[in-house]
């Protein structure tokens, strides 16, 4: 277990590194100064504030003063304010050198705890949705085509198939959860039709599937460069680590587009800088230059993280080949087994769906499959952007369809823990995060590759790779479970 505050306090040294630490004696009094981040000084009860002021003309004789109430409560160059009881605090803070003195009074708010202010939660629900609708496959292959039910249906709900136009049989898994696999044995398109009909409601769906060429017809050769050299998806879940992050500050405008997005997420990897993929489900895709061999059992990926010893963040990996060879992702996915897959811990055909806030500065709500709901909470001090949700997320609510893992995280008296689970997972400090030839980070075997049936699938190489953030919690101090990635490669070119 670790104390929120040994980062918190990491934090303040980082800040304090670039500014108050420095010897800026320019012969006159100090100036204190606010950074923007901070600037806006409205938490909630039982949150952490950080006050880290930037302070000009230090000197060797700087002294620091922190008062509430005309009580010193702390004499550091920074102050850490936490209170459980809502209203308006003054705190005012002196600093001396040789010159003179300056002071400074801040008024911070504390509102009620975050429950009061949550956004609803839109009481109708869309009917259903999907994870894709048209897919490519290689022949000899088989995939299951999904429908997720986000509404209870009436016991004389009726379901029906066809594939081809001929009657064909499903199956309905949890009451959720409605499923048809599909097998790939005849090139060219087959057309999968669902229809779902009530007293009062028809509501049908299309889905096409192109059976293309048998696997490992589109292998391309090695040029020797290791790392993802394209991102085709940057679909973070609403975070607080994704844009405007304390540490990072802005990575991407208001009006920043998709494909903005995704060049942004790039030129990340090349320096080595981390992006967040959000709550629960939320995503990345990223495609090499050329296949990544199957070493059959060896490393053959990296993925690095950011792991801490008390915040593990464990992100899902999946890939794919390029079934029909047209170079993009649209072909089907396959999970790389971690050490839960299988277990009650991990849960298949997940969905959970985030709705939009309306309000400024507002928690994001979600409601999964499973008809629970919750919050990303807003975090001020750590993000302080007015809303968490990427500008180039459409709509007014968005789902996202993955694996889930169980959320083992805790809290108690103010130390947040969110423990590693032991191997097959990016941001997870497991035993696959070793030194290796790309560095300390996340490795991963091809070899874990699993089908739709959770049967072990042999891939002679992978094309494209996607990584989802794969729990669904957060802690009052440290926020949103949300996986970061800094870099992906091959693993034989490094
Ligand atoms: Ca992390
Ligand atoms: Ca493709
Ligand atoms: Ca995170």
């Amino acid at each position: 277990m670790k104390k929120l505050f040994s980062l918190l306090f990491l934090l303040a040294m980082v800040a304090a590194s670039c500014s108050d630490n420095e010897n800026t004696d320019n012969g006159q009094p100090p100036v204190i100064t606010w950074a923007e981040a901070s600037a806006r000084f409205r938490i909630y009860a039982g949150e952490t504030l950080m006050l880290v002021p930037d302070i000009e003309g230090t000197d060797e004789t700087t002294t620091y003063s922190w008062t509430m109430d005309g009580k010193v409560v702390s004499t550091d160059s920074h102050y850490s304010f936490l209170s459980n009881e809502t209203g308006e605090f003054f705190i005012r803070l002196a600093v001396t050198n040789r010159y003179g003195s300056a002071e400074d009074e801040i008024k911070v708010t504390v509102n009620e705890s975050e429950n009061a202010e949550l956004p609803e939660l839109p009481a109708e629900h869309r009917l259903w949705c999907f994870p894709w609708t048209e897919i490519n496959i290689a022949q000899e292959r088989s995939i299951k085509v999904r429908a997720f039910l986000l509404r209870t249906l009436p016991s004389e709900a009726e379901i029906t198939w066809t594939l081809d136009g001929q009657a064909a049989t499903g199956r309905v898994l949890n009451g959720s959860i409605i499923e048809f696999p599909f097998s790939a044995s005849t090139q060219g398109t087959h057309l999968l039709t669902l229809t779902l009909q009530t007293a009062d409601t028809t509501a049908t769906q299309d889905f096409r599937i192109h059976v293309c060429a048998p696997a490992n017809t589109y292998r391309r050769t090695s040029t020797g460069e290791a790392m993802v050299n394209r991102i085709y998806e940057y679909m973070p879940a609403p975070g607080h680590q994704v844009n405007g992050y304390i540490i990072v500050g802005d990575s991407y405008p208001d009006d920043c587009t998709h494909e903005q997005a995704c060049d942004s997420v790039l030129a990340h990897f090349s320096r080595r800088w981390s992006v967040s993929l959000g709550a629960q489900g939320g995503y990345l895709i990223a495609g090499f230059d050329h296949s990544v061999t199957n070493s059959g059992g060896d490393y053959d990926l990296c993925i690095k993280g950011n792991p801490f010893s008390y915040q593990s963040e464990p992100g899902i990996i999946w890939v794919s080949q390029d079934d029909n060879g047209d170079g993009l992702p649209n072909d089907q996915w396959f999970e790389l087994a971690g050490s839960e897959y299988g277990t009650e811990r991990h849960t298949t055909s997940y969905a959970i769906t985030y709705y939009r806030p309306a309000a400024r500065r507002s928690a994001t709500a979600w409601r999964d499959i499973n008809g629970q709901t919750g919050y990303v909470p807003y975090l001020s001090y750590w993000n302080p952007h007015d809303s968490y949700w990427q500008p180039w997320m459409e709509g007014t609510e968005h789902t996202f369809f993955s694996s889930r893992l169980a959320d083992r995280s805790t809290y108690t008296n103010g130390y947040s823990d969110i423990p590693p689970y032991d191997w097959g997972y990016v941001d997870n400090l497991g035993s696959d995060f070793i030194d290796g030839p790309a560095g300390k980070m996340n490795y991963f075997r091809l070899s874990n590759a699993r089908d739709d049936n959770g049967r072990p699938i042999q891939l002679d190489y992978i094309d494209f790779i996607k990584v989802q953030t794969g729990q669904t919690g957060s802690t009052p101090n440290l926020g949103d479970i949300s996986t970061e990635i800094y870099y992906i490669s091959d693993y034989h070119l490094e």
